[in-house]
């Protein structure tokens, strides 16, 4: 039997929700001009705006009841103490602790990880500086000049996306490169555009087992060997990050190259721990330790603030609003700057990895809806593709706007034209358009009778579609920490409030397994293994379009 459904919180929702649902934000908006400053709130450089969402104080007390209920502060508490809340892979989930900037003990089994996690950090501190100063040179003595960070999900997404992020503080030698795909075309391609003798690789990978990344590292290392003709050679281009210290030596990195990290740091949640090295390589030790003191900011007030004025707890118990009771099943992420443009691929990671999950932590099936789909685009973009559907479409999917108040472009008039692009969406999102304001304005244009009638349905908009916008006052490292950490407290809360394990990940494990026999087959090691029959003729179809018959 569910959990979550039995609650007299969850049920106070479903009977507050009949009459509730059909309340249009418009006439919410009427009745209450202290509405836009009731729902918001700032938290260090973030600011959120959440009053355009279809809910009133009921709702929100509601709401936290449910928080309440379920045991919210217990669990924030317990995942701040290190409790082994991964349980299917006895773990804690930790990631607070790499950016536990007051150094306070956290401890796992008894042991304080604070000195391991210290340490690491002043090997990443020192290496990143060699490199950035041109102490560090490569084997023709010539200072690095290209990174190429080699891993795939968990240990790519995080340092692309921040990376990407902050290219502006980026250092002005160093040219970042990622290499995730293992298709061949992406390493060719960067490989094609660096030099053996100034080209740093970075293969990161917590297990230094995952076919895709291995797979890449060997060719790039065979790709460096060809051209420097010296092994001895490799301990200065090649560098691991993992949890895997055999793995690494078996691969022929010396283990004195590898910075460690552990168990308790999950893949997605990894961009703070070792993982972070091309993050630090680029940005330099300052910007990096200004990121992790934007996450610990968001820590604290996630820690501490009550539950009605907690930013994570906020955004998450809205998701709920809609996911368990609407029943939208997908959620757009639409950053309005360049620089942003991998945080819906991060943030999808982030939040389906975490929650796609149907059953409970005691192994009983779900019997509501968990993660969202997570999609989106930079806003803009998306403004002349897919927002068609968010304003027009049969599909209510909430969406987060995500824009910086300073305008940091020296480009003059852009920022001006970027941010009334996000007020305006936001405005008509909620807002709409009624068949009066319609008439309104094609009479204006001249039009009448059926010309006019016959336009009016499809010029209307229903409106009450529901955004948060997220401002950060700019896009620098300190903030860039701050929002990820919210989105990750954010999940971390619907997890709790889902009563799932929101730090496995059965499914991508899968995908670990599943290609291997195939792939045996595929190149002629492994035949006449059992399978469907789609999949035999898959499978037949490759071998013979590559002469293997
Ligand atoms: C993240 C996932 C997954 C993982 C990759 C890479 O939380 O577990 O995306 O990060 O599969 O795994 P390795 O780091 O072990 O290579």
């Amino acid at each position: 039997m569910s959990l979550l459904t039995d609650l007299p919180a969850w049920k106070a929702l479903w009977d507050h929700f009949d009459e509730a649902k059909d309340v249009h934000m418009r006439d919410l908006f009427a009745t209450d001009p202290g509405r836009a400053e009731r729902y918001s709130l700032e938290v260090d450089g973030l600011f959120l705006d959440y009053s355009k969402n279809r809910l009133g104080d009921e709702t929100l007390t509601r709401l936290m009841a449910l928080a309440r209920e379920v045991g919210l502060p217990a669990k924030i508490k317990a995942m701040f103490k290190g409790e082994k809340l991964n349980t299917t892979e006895n773990r804690a989930a930790l990631h607070i602790a790499l950016r536990n900037r007051t150094n306070a003990p956290i401890r796992v089994d008894g042991v304080d990880v604070m000195p391991q996690v210290n340490s690491v950090l002043e090997r990443m501190t020192r290496f990143a500086h060699a490199v950035r100063s041109g102490e560090w040179l490569g084997y023709t003595n010539q200072p690095i000049t290209d990174i190429v960070s080699i891993g795939i999900g968990g240990s790519d997404l995080g340092p692309l996306m921040v990376c990407s992020a902050l290219k502006p503080y980026g250092h002005p030698r160093l040219n970042m490169h990622f290499v995730s795909n293992v298709d061949g075309a992406q390493l060719k391609e960067t490989l094609k555009r660096v030099h053996s003798e100034t080209t740093l690789f970075v293969v990161e990978s917590k297990t230094f087992t995952t076919q895709e990344t291995l797979t890449n590292a060997i060719t790039a290392r065979e790709w460096f060997l060809a051209r420097s003709l010296d092994e001895k050679a490799v301990a200065k281009h090649f560098v691991a990050v993992s949890t895997n210290k055999r793995a690494v030596a078996d691969f022929g990195i010396d283990p004195a190259n590898m910075f460690e990290f552990w168990d308790w740091v999950g893949g997605r949640y990894s961009l703070w721990s070792a993982i972070g090295l091309p993050i630090m390589l680029y940005l330099g030790e300052e910007n990096f330790t200004e990121l992790l003191n934007g996450a610990h900011s968001m820590d604290q007030h996630f820690r501490n603030a009550p539950l009605e004025a907690n930013m994570p707890v906020l955004l998450a118990m809205i998701g709920v609003w809609y996911i368990n009771f609407y029943g939208g099943g997908s959620h757009v992420i639409a950053p309005y700057d360049q620089y942003l443009h991998r945080l819906p691929a991060f943030i999808q990671q982030l939040d389906m990895e975490s929650n796609g999950k149907q059953v409970m932590l005691d192994g009983n099936p779900v019997d509501f809806e968990t993660a969202p789909i997570i999609w989106g685009e930079t806003g803009i973009n998306g403004q002349h593709a897919f927002f068609q559907l968010l304003h027009q479409g049969t599909h209510i999917s909430p969406i987060d706007l995500i824009a910086s108040l300073e305008n940091r472009s020296s480009l003059p008039g852009h920022h001006e034209i970027l941010l009334a692009n996000v007020f305006a969406q936001a405005e008509a999102f909620m807002r709409g358009k009624t068949a009066d304001e319609v008439r309104a304005e094609l009479a204006e244009q001249g039009l009448s009778g059926d010309a006019l009638e016959t336009l009016v349905p499809h010029k209307v908009f229903g409106g009450n579609r529901p955004t948060n916008t997220l401002l950060m006052s700019r896009l620098d490292p300190r903030n860039l920490g701050s929002l990820i950490a919210l989105y990750e407290h954010k999940i971390f809360v619907q997890g709790v409030i889902w009563h799932i394990n929101s730090f496995d990940q059965w499914g991508v494990e899968l995908g670990k397994q599943l290609a291997k026999t195939i792939h045996a087959e595929l190149t002629g090691k492994l035949k006449d293994a059992q399978h469907d029959s789609s999949t035999a003729r898959l499978i037949q179809l490759y071998r013979q379009a590559n002469g293997r018959g």
